[in-house]
């Protein structure tokens, strides 16, 4: 189907396009009144992600209430553990809770590569509805967790500030943790492909904990696998975003994909720098600037446009937006990106 705006795939191209587009790390969900009376109506979350119609519903809210110019597939990254067979659960106010861990050679013997149909079939269909119902309007993005955050949880069993368990098994059992990583990788590939095949326009890849390993562990544990994933996705544009892989930068400027994401605390032209011209940069307003008056978003958003320069930048937050912004606040930062940057042109 023609897209009738097709700006991010246009700039995560490299083309010159008239406005730089825009849309927030976790825009579906937890900002908005809407996402919290669909989610009400199911018994959690896990339901609403297996109910294809109401993942679209809440996928395609983002797009008619804030005016962003991509929708993202809802869903989460730990879709892909339970279609290896360690399933999770989503404790209320807490976040995501694995029952079982894998802690040795016979935990990974229980699980599987996932297949992406039977296992993942739910996001598949939602992925198909959502495209459906969008009817062109905006791109739709699949996602992933990179392989080293997937593993993170996988090991230590749910959300944590070190992940010092996930760290530990490197140092200690490297060859289990490559054996896992691999098995992580050749399943989310597989997903990827599915998510692109049912119709996803672009894919990113979430690599949330890539700021807690040093960097030679980075390039070994983490970016070695990130790497095989953007070498096989060649049907749709890639974006990589690692939280706090600042080290690694110039590395990530060698990735076979199309944009990479910034983190708020990643300077904008010392990234450039790092990265090198030929690729597509998305971010990286700190998400607490949000909380600040009409005016001062203003300010902070024209000040980021102009440090990154009017194109390869795909404008986005340094990470999700906050659960208790005031939705009012993020159309004013997608307003201004899209009035100021056209008037750059
Ligand atoms: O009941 C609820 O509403 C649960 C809250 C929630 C939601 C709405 C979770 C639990 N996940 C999601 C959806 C989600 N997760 C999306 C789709 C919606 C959107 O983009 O708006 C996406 C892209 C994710 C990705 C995700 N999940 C990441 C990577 C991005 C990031 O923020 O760094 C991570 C690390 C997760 C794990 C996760 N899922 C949920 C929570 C609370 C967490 C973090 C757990 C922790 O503290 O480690």
């Amino acid at each position: 189907m023609e897209l009738k705006n097709d700006l991010i795939i246009r700039a995560a191209k490299g083309e010159q396009t008239e406005r730089t587009p825009v849309w927030l790390m976790r825009q579906a969900g937890r900002i908005l009144p809407e996402y919290r009376a669909v989610r009400a109506s199911l018994s959690g979350f896990i339901e609403l992600v297996k109910t294809p119609d109401r993942a679209a519903e809440v996928t395609i809210q983002p797009v008619d209430i804030l005016g962003v110019d991509a929708a993202i597939i809802f869903s989460d990254i730990l879709v892909i553990p339970e279609a290896m067979g360690l399933p999770y659960e989503m404790v209320e106010k807490k976040g995501p809770l694995f029952p079982e861990t894998v802690d040795s050679a016979s935990d990974l013997k229980k699980l599987k590569v996932a297949d992406a149909s039977s296992d993942l079939g739910y996001v598949l269909d939602a992925i198909k509805v959502t495209k459906r119902e969008l009817d062109g309007r905006v791109p739709l993005i699949g996602f992933a967790g990179a392989p080293w955050t997937i593993f993170c949880y996988m090991i230590e069993g749910h959300g944590s500030k070190t992940f010092s368990k996930a760290r530990k098994m490197l140092y200690n059992e490297p060859v289990l943790a490559d054996q896992l990583l691999q098995m992580i990788t050749d399943s989310t590939i597989a997903y990827l492909k599915a998510q692109v095949a049912a119709g996803a326009d672009i894919i990113q890849i979430f690599d949330s904990w890539a700021g807690i390993l040093p960097a030679n562990l980075y390039e070994r544990f983490s970016l070695k696998y990130i790497s095989q994933i953007c070498d096989v996705i060649e049907e749709v544009p890639v974006t990589v975003f690692a939280k706090g892989a600042y080290f690694a930068r110039r590395a990530m400027g060698q990735l076979n994909c199309q944009t990479i994401g910034l983190d708020w605390n990643m300077g904008i032209r010392e990234s450039r720098g790092l990265i090198g011209p030929e690729k597509v940069l998305q971010g990286n307003l700190d998400p607490c600037a949000l909380y600040g008056s009409e005016r001062e978003i203003q300010i902070a958003t024209q000040t980021m446009l102009d440090s990154f320069g009017p194109y390869k930048h795909i404008a986005n937050l340094g990470h999700g937006v906050y659960p208790d912004v005031d939705p009012e606040k993020v159309k004013v930062f997608v307003k201004t990106v899209k009035e100021y940057s056209a008037a750059q042109r």
